[in-house]
C-alpha cells in the first residue's frame, strides 16, 4: 500500500502488491472512479488496477491494518509530487509557463495557486 498517498495518471495500471510477511486487505473508495476491495495473502502475484477519472485524495485503506491507508492523486497528466518531511516538493520536467497548482491534504482538503514555472530572469 502506499505510504500516505501518491500521484498516479488516469488510465495507467496501478501495482499493489504484499511483500509483508502478512496478510493485508486494499480497499479503495474514490468517488468518481470503481471502487475495489481486495484481500492480499503474502506472496501472491500483485494486482493491478486502472483509474479512468480524475480524482485526488482516493480514499484507501487496509481493512485487517486499521492504520494503514493512503489518498493517493489521480490526474491527466505525469506533473505530481508528494511533500517531504519538511513540506518542500519537486515536479521535475515541467516546461516553462504560467500554471495553475493544486495542492491536496486529507484533513485541510485542496487549495489552488497560480504559479510560474522556468528559469528566473537576471535584472
Ligand atoms: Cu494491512
Amino acid at each position: 500500500m502506499c505510504d500516505g498517498g501518491r500521484g498516479v495518471q488516469v488510465g495507467r495500471a496501478v501495482r499493489m502488491a504484499n511483500s509483508d510477511p502478512t496478510l493485508h486487505n486494499v480497499n479503495a473508495n474514490p468517488k468518481d472512479n470503481r471502487p475495489f476491495n481486495f484481500g492480499q495473502v503474502p506472496k501472491t502475484p500483485a494486482v493491478t488496477r486502472v483509474f479512468d477519472k480524475p480524482e485526488v485524495g482516493v480514499p484507501f485503506r487496509c481493512g485487517v491494518h486499521s492504520w494503514m491507508n493512503a489518498h493517493p492523486g489521480v490526474v491527466e497528466h505525469p506533473f505530481f509530487a508528494v511533500t517531504k518531511a519538511d513540506g518542500t516538493f519537486e515536479i521535475k520536467g515541467l516546461p516553462a509557463s504560467t500554471y495553475t497548482i493544486e495542492l491536496w491534504h486529507e484533513q485541510l482538503g485542496s487549495r489552488r495557486s497560480r504559479c510560474r514555472s522556468g528559469r528566473r530572469r537576471r535584472k
